[in-house]
């Protein structure tokens, strides 16, 4: 009688557990994110730690994100916008203000960035630091060698921007980041005008420059371009630092027979920085704050940086980048280079639609 009693109140439980489990649903985040821009234990890191399951998905454009934040019901959680982007949807009402309360990892983040961070940020309430870089030059030295002959300088923007320089390298391959916004400063800047300018003709100025080249560029690509290079089926890439340095790695590993280099040409070149926001709309707030102090402790934004060779604003990861990351010039470009960089400032809307609308126009050009 007695064990039958038991037996039933042990069945009774296991029914009360289960029924406990299956009635609470496995807690959600959706991740949107740029494409190669992670470690691989980072997301079954964050779902071991926390049992919230993660549905990550990723874009190579900041118009791509802001499309589906400015439609709305994007249906994420957390997305990674550039630092300029992220200024006009802060404005524009798109974010939720963050419960810092709940992140007290960004007590290891440089006091020194997130000033500058606050200039889009004001008192730093929205966003916080993903990672950043720079946007350059990426070569497949044998084959951008072998065509601009040996002693032919890749360091600086001629290259890119001389019809006869890029020509040559039309044959073997040459990728353009496919994105106005990163396109038009280093155009500008080459021209010796501001490189964030809000002046019509100016653009007007770029364009023609950048028709000169049209006919050499094979392809525009913001994210395929990393295997291409790898694989040697392009020989020059405007892009962006992580991305070609991810592409050295990758032919290093596979024993190509030629070198992959990033390099920042003299006279200076883009520097962004992309953060973590929640959009106004997310239904997993909490999750979501749970997520981004998770990417701040400091050993798990180190494997990112260690990943995908792009550095964080986390002071404390440091310590845990691998030693030849941390010395990698094209990962922290040295002091002299870090002067020469010019900041992706935030522009108005109206010279945001002129860059789009000429980009089309230069696209469609041979
Ligand atoms: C990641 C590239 C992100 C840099 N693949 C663009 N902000």
């Amino acid at each position: 009688m007695k064990c039958c009693f038991l037996r039933r109140v042990l069945a009774g439980l296991l029914v009360l557990g289960m029924a406990g489990t299956a009635g609470a649903a496995p807690r959600q985040l959706n991740v949107y994110n740029w494409s190669d821009y992670i470690a691989q234990d980072t997301v079954p890191g964050f779902e071991h730690a926390t049992g919230i399951q993660v549905r990550y998905d990723v874009y190579d454009s900041n118009e791509t994100l802001q499309a589906k934040l400015l439609a709305g019901h994007s249906g994420y959680d957390v997305v990674v916008p550039s630092s300029n982007y992220a200024a006009r949807q802060i404005a524009a009402g798109a974010y939720r203000k963050l419960d810092k309360s709940k992140l007290p990892n960004l007590r290891y983040l440089d006091p020194a960035l997130m000033r500058l961070i606050a200039d889009v940020d004001p008192g730093n309430q929205f966003v916080v630091p993903w990672a950043w870089g720079t946007t350059g030059l990426g070569y497949n030295i044998k084959l951008a060698r072998a065509a601009l002959g040996a002693n032919a300088p890749l360091d600086s923007w001629d290259v890119l921007f001389k019809p006869e320089n890029v020509a040559k390298l039309r044959p073997c391959g040459v990728s353009m980041l496919d994105s106005p916004a990163d396109v038009f400063p280093a155009a500008l800047h080459y021209l010796g005008r501001d490189p964030n300018s809000t002046n019509p003709a100016d653009y007007q100025a770029a364009l023609a420059l950048l028709e000169r080249i049209r006919p050499y560029i094979t392809q525009f690509n913001s994210s395929g371009y990393i295997n291409d290079l790898a694989g040697g089926d392009i020989c020059l890439a405007y892009g962006w630092s992580g991305d070609v340095t991810i592409a050295r790695h990758r032919a290093h590993e596979a024993h190509k027979p030629y070198e992959i280099r990033y390099v920042i040409p003299g006279g200076g070149a883009p520097v962004w920085f992309d953060v973590m926001a929640i959009p106004i709309d997310a239904t997993h707030v909490d999750e979501a704050l749970q997520w981004v102090n998770y990417i701040e402790t400091p050993s798990v934004h180190a494997a990112i940086t260690n990943a995908v060779f792009y550095p964080s604003a986390n002071l404390a990861a440091r310590k845990y980048v691998l030693p030849e990351v941390a010395r990698d010039p094209s990962v922290y470009p040295p002091a002299p280079v870090m002067q020469s960089l010019y900041m992706l400032k935030p522009l108005p809307p109206d010279i945001t639609r002129l860059q789009t609308r000429l980009w089309t126009t230069f696209k469609a050009g041979r």
